[in-house]
């Protein structure tokens, strides 16, 4: 037997491999046979297919590899005066949305509206996207406790006597006082993982600062934030040139402006801050609100904005921005102001000071971004549950 090898020749210029017409086998020069030619094609035929298989295999491999070292979800609590704007349970369907994609674990949802209805409505959403064991902590005092206008009426929504928004909660006392909560599953999570969104007055934050060591954690509430927590992304205050020329105070910011003042000077961690300009600029289409919830008979979130604001209107995402925000920090939906640090003056205005030592940042937002996210916070708001 003598051996049949391709030999590689100059065709019209180019490099090739192609049949030789003789090989030699133990030194002596030997003629290939029209036969052994088709068994040379033959072989190249599987050399490719081989070949093709097993660059086949090591991309499989590499995408499989590739799944290995996706991201993990981002552990979230999201702290929130849900029931004084309808943003919160647009922001809260967000999470929800982007949960059911991976990119987000909600460890608790923590209130700073002490109004039982706040409550409930947290639970009746997180049951409704099919999580109904979300712990939810919630103030005791603090501002605006006021019912609002619509976490009530769809609370205690019924259909044939049966509550259209099944959900478990019924009385103040059955829900935990916040702060309990956020020392509780801060000291459950693993060091530096932690994502916290505050979207609603600063108390909550404020009083795990200065919570003492307890049988939860030896440690205090700062030290406990600074080990646990990766990231804070906070709706609050007002960073453009316009707002600050009119002393603009935001809402977020006056209603509890000793704590909001406490967060920005002893928060431990990185903060970026989503100002009032960005979710104002960021207008929710209703137009998504009167087509894009068809899926369902009746969805919580849209009887919400139809008692808060009206089908036939637009809605700021001002709270939707910081939960875009810390969930997807890498899709390029902002930018980001150099580093610095916010201060909250006693009027509860806003200062940015730069700084390339400072935590704080604050997001914004080009016309082409303003675009992209306003799209992408209505397909997220109105994602189907995934149960
Ligand atoms: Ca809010």
């Amino acid at each position: 037997m003598h051996a049949l090898l391709f030999e590689r020749s100059w065709v019209g210029g180019k490099r090739c491999w192609r049949l030789p017409k003789c090989v030699y086998s133990a030194g002596r020069k030997v003629s290939v046979s029209t036969r052994e030619k088709g068994v040379l094609r033959q072989g190249a035929i599987l050399f490719a297919l081989g070949s093709s298989l097993f660059v086949g295999f090591i991309l499989l491999g590499q995408v499989s590899w590739g799944q290995d070292q996706m991201p993990e979800p981002v552990p979230l609590i999201f702290d929130t005066d849900l029931g004084n704007d309808v943003d919160d349970a647009m922001a809260l369907a967000l999470i929800h949305a982007l949960q059911s994609r991976n990119e987000c674990r909600l460890l608790a949802v923590t209130l700073t509206k002490d109004n039982v209805y706040a409550a409930r409505f947290v639970e009746l959403m997180n049951t409704f996207y099919g999580r109904p064991d979300i712990p939810i902590g919630m103030v005791r005092g603090g501002s605006h406790p006021e019912e609002g206008r619509y976490i009530r009426r769809v609370a205690e929504a019924e259909d044939s006597g049966i509550l259209r928004y099944p959900h478990r909660l019924r009385s103040r006392e059955e829900v935990p006082e916040a702060t309990q909560v956020l020392r509780r599953v801060l000291a459950s999570q693993p060091d530096r993982s932690v994502v916290i969104v505050q979207v609603g007055f600063s108390t909550n934050l404020a009083r795990l600062l200065v919570s003492q060591p307890d049988d939860i954690s030896p440690l205090d509430g700062r030290a406990l934030a600074e080990q646990k927590v990766r990231l804070l992304s906070v709706m609050a205050g007002a960073f453009s040139e316009e707002l600050q020329a009119k002393n603009f105070v935001e809402f977020n910011v006056r209603g509890d402006i000793p704590a909001a003042q406490k967060l920005f000077a002893d928060w431990p961690t990185e903060i970026v801050v989503s100002g009032f300009e960005i979710g104002v600029a960021i207008a929710h289409p209703a137009q998504s609100m009167q087509l894009d919830y068809r899926f369902v008979r009746h969805h919580p979130l849209r009887e919400a904005y139809d008692y808060y604001r009206g089908l036939a209107n637009d809605q700021p995402t001002w709270d939707l921005t910081a939960v875009l925000y810390a969930v997807r920090p890498q899709h390029g939906y902002f930018n980001l102001s150099p580093p610095g640090w916010v201060n909250v003056d006693d009027r509860g205005r806003t200062h940015f000071r730069r700084d390339e030592a400072g935590k704080h940042r604050y997001l914004i937002a080009t016309p082409q971004q303003i675009i992209r996210v306003r799209e992408a916070q209505a397909l997220l708001c109105s994602q189907p549950p995934c149960r």
